[in-house]
């Protein structure tokens, strides 16, 4: 499934390379759509007419919840979330690619580090980026999509994944996605008419035996309302250290013999790592990505 329209998907057949417009079996009582990232069965009909038969068990779900409570599928079966942050232009903003990593590491689901622009940032400041996330165990890789400048690097460590990319709109999702042999126009509508490009529906690119997803906005994977015993579960470097704190139920932020913070005055967390904890923690950071995403 390479991505979904109102009644209809965008189906790439196994061993094909075009991707063909299919609607959705005519069934009694609700029916599931498929997601980005399904694996679906289908029957060509008379007339080329494409119908898709049955959407196949899915092993991981990206679920977000709307405002209203009800919870929606962004998308399936994917192995690897891809964090996207540019160095510039925007201006890199870590709360939001902790926010993302966490949401991955809570999810059990693994994660790597994308940093985009180069050409537009302080080469110092990239290297101690780049030093911090490879220093959690993060594989890191600094792609300029614009210039053709690490696409090889990061297509190989998306060999035989199923990823899906996220970040902040402008940062440069798209530019990797086509770069990789993404296909540009399906299903492609622009919230802003001529001139910008923000994706607004989440496509899908089969690399070999896997997959890249682009996916629209980073708003899915706010962690909303959370407890400090499940956001330090989101944090790689804290893992070692849950359950050393004085308190049983240590949130890490003002209690005594605080073994999160010992670490982070000794500096074996980084100040801005524990400071994204602190602000997901206040609700701080999803108020500043649901502005940045509205400013589109
Ligand atoms: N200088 C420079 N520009 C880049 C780079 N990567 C992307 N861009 C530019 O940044 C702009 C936004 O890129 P997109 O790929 O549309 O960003 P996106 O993440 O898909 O944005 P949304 O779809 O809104 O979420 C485009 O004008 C790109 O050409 C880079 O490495 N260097
Ligand atoms: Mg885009
Ligand atoms: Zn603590």
């Amino acid at each position: 499934m390479v991505a979904t329209g109102r009644n209809s998907a965008w189906v790439a057949i196994d061993g094909q390379n075009a991707t063909v417009v299919a609607d959705m079996r005519r069934t009694r009582g609700p029916r599931t759509m498929p997601v980005p990232g399904d694996r679906v069965t289908i029957t060509t009909h008379e007339a080329g007419r494409v119908v898709i038969d049955a959407i196949e068990p899915r092993s991981f779900t990206l679920e977000r919840e709307s405002l209203d409570g009800r919870k929606k599928i962004m998308a399936a079966n994917v192995d690897l979330l891809v964090a996207v942050v540019a160095l510039a232009d925007p201006s890199p903003r870590l709360v939001t690619l902790d926010q993302l990593l966490a949401f991955a590491h809570m999810h059990d689901l693994p994660a790597m580090v994308v940093f985009t622009k180069p050409d537009l940032a302080d080469a110092v400041e990239q290297a101690r980026l780049v030093a911090l996330y490879t220093g959690i165990g993060y594989a890191t890789l600094i792609c300029d999509p614009k210039h053709n400048i690490g696409i090889d690097a990061f297509a190989a460590k998306l060999l035989g994944r199923h990823a899906l990319m996220a970040g902040m709109s402008g940062v440069g999702k798209s530019s990797l996605f086509l770069r990789l042999g993404g296909d540009g126009p399906v299903g492609e509508v622009s919230r802003f008419g001529m001139g910008r490009q923000t994706t607004s529906a989440a496509r899908l690119a089969r690399l070999g035996d896997g997959f890249l997803i682009d996916s629209p906005g980073i708003n899915e994977f706010g962690l909303g309302r959370i407890d400090p015993e499940a956001l330090s579960q989101g944090f790689v470097e804290f893992d070692g250290l849950l359950g050393s704190c004085r308190f049983t139920d240590c949130s890490h932020t003002v209690e005594p013999n605080c073994a999160i913070r010992e670490a982070l005055d000794q500096g074996r967390i980084a100040p801005s790592r524990y400071e994204s904890y602190r602000r997901i923690l206040s609700g701080d950071a999803e108020v500043e990505t649901e502005l940045e995403s509205d400013e589109g």
